[in-house]
């Protein structure tokens, strides 16, 4: 199991460029964990300290790669095009997309912070951005309040004299949101309605399929072309806008991470994906030195292009995961060491991760060992982000 991503954003915005960007890399050939003929679907990676020099060894990944200390964890990136307007009512390449949208545990909003495409991904000039955030937030409510809608028309056709249960009866409808029956209960109590749909306004129907959306598809805003002027202005405005204060919202130049990566691909830079820094290899032309330059002073302001941060926030931020390496304290006979990292839902105990791996070593479960600490622990200890954790079986 991985985690898969998902990019969404009207046309125009910078969802392409983010994709190659953050799906090219360092890995060597044959360690990618899916490969897909699907130009829409790529590896991407999250930054984990490596836990392996903690050791004093040096980590052979099976997956992804690891420089310097820092493993790069493969995560499935998914470019879902097709966002345009009524696009939950088939519209456009709606279908496509919201089959995209159900596999994707977690998104990543890319916004055109620059304001100067519209609506259709059209040029303009002065568009706000927050119109942008509403749309595809109300798109996909809307897709939410129809899935809604035919959960409580399942309700009303039970069987008459049949106990029916409105959060049976959605989270059924809902299965693909992946929520539970206990979990939809908690979100209609907490909106103070009856655990009956007949007296649910138009607005309430709309407000619980809203508060299930936030709930079941997490979202950061990449608030892309953070390299021009128009978009600085456009994310200090928003940022500070109370009305936005819910969203995580990224300042992010696709642009210059792909300009990194090339760079480095071709040897005249030295750049590691989400440093804040990077080092020139080579002689340059005056004009490919000043647009690196230019590159060099973003990264100074904001830290990093903002696609590596993006995609960490996701996954560890919005989504709550943690990254757990399962391993030993010594290499193994064949040189090989830490080979994986795993990424899984956050608060996961020792026996939850022991059936991760492999349900042999779940139904064997006897106990685990904290590596580090040395200190052996119980099937329902919860695991901390970068632990290593050797389990032993029965068998
Ligand atoms: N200034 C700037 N332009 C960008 C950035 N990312 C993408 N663009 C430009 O925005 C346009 C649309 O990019 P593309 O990746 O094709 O967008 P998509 O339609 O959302 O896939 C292209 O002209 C890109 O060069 C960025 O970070 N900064
Ligand atoms: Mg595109």
């Amino acid at each position: 199991m991985s985690y898969t991503i998902g990019l969404v954003g009207k046309p125009s915005v910078g969802k392409s460029t983010f994709f190659n960007a953050a799906t090219m890399n360092d890995v060597p050939e044959g360690a990618y964990p899916f490969t897909t003929i699907d130009p829409t679907v790529g590896e991407a990676y999250v930054r984990v300290d490596c836990a392996a020099p903690e050791f004093g060894h040096t980590c052979t990944p099976n997956h992804g790669y690891c420089a310097d200390g820092v493993r790069f964890v493969p995560a499935k990136l998914v470019d879902v095009a097709g966002l345009v307007p009524g696009a939950h009512e088939g519209k456009g390449l709606g279908n496509q997309f919201l089959t995209d949208l159900n596999e994707a545990d977690v998104l990543i909003h890319v916004v055109d912070f620059t304001g100067e495409t519209d609506l259709e991904g059209e040029p303009t000039e002065g568009h706000d951005p927050r119109e942008d955030i509403d749309f595809l937030e109300n798109e996909l409510d809307m897709w939410y309040l129809d899935i809604l809608e035919k959960g409580i028309e399942r309700y009303r056709s039970g069987y008459d004299g049949d106990e029916r249960v409105i959060e049976a009866d959605l989270a059924e409808q809902m299965s693909a949101f992946g929520i539970s029956e206990e979990a939809l209960k908690q979100v209609i109590l907490a909106l103070d309605l009856e655990l009956d749909p007949d007296p649910w306004s138009a607005d309430e129907r709309e407000e619980l399929a809203r508060e299930i959306r936030i709930r079941t598809k997490p979202m950061v805003i990449a608030a892309n072309k953070a390299d021009t002027e128009a978009a600085k202005e456009n994310y200090a405005e928003i940022t500070a806008d109370p009305a936005y204060e819910h969203l995580t919202i990224i300042p992010v130049s696709a642009h210059a991470e792909k300009a990194l990566k090339n760079g480095h691909e071709s040897g005249v830079l030295e750049y590691r994906p989400g440093d804040d820094d990077f080092d020139v290899a080579a002689e340059l032309s005056d004009e490919k030195r000043a647009g690196l330059e230019q590159i060099r002073e973003f990264l100074s302001e904001f830290g990093e292009t903002g696609v590596q941060r993006a995609i960490e926030t996701a996954l560890f931020e919005e989504l709550g995961a943690v990254a757990v390496f399962p391993g030993a304290k010594k290499p193994q006979d064949d040189g090989t060491f830490l080979q994986d990292c795993f990424v899984f839902p956050g608060g996961s105990t020792a026996e939850e991760f022991a059936y991760f791996l492999h349900t042999d070593i779940g139904e064997g479960f006897l106990h685990a060992h904290d590596i580090r600490s040395g200190r052996q622990i119980g099937a329902d200890t919860e695991l901390d982000h970068r632990d290593v954790i050797e389990i032993t079986t029965t068998n």
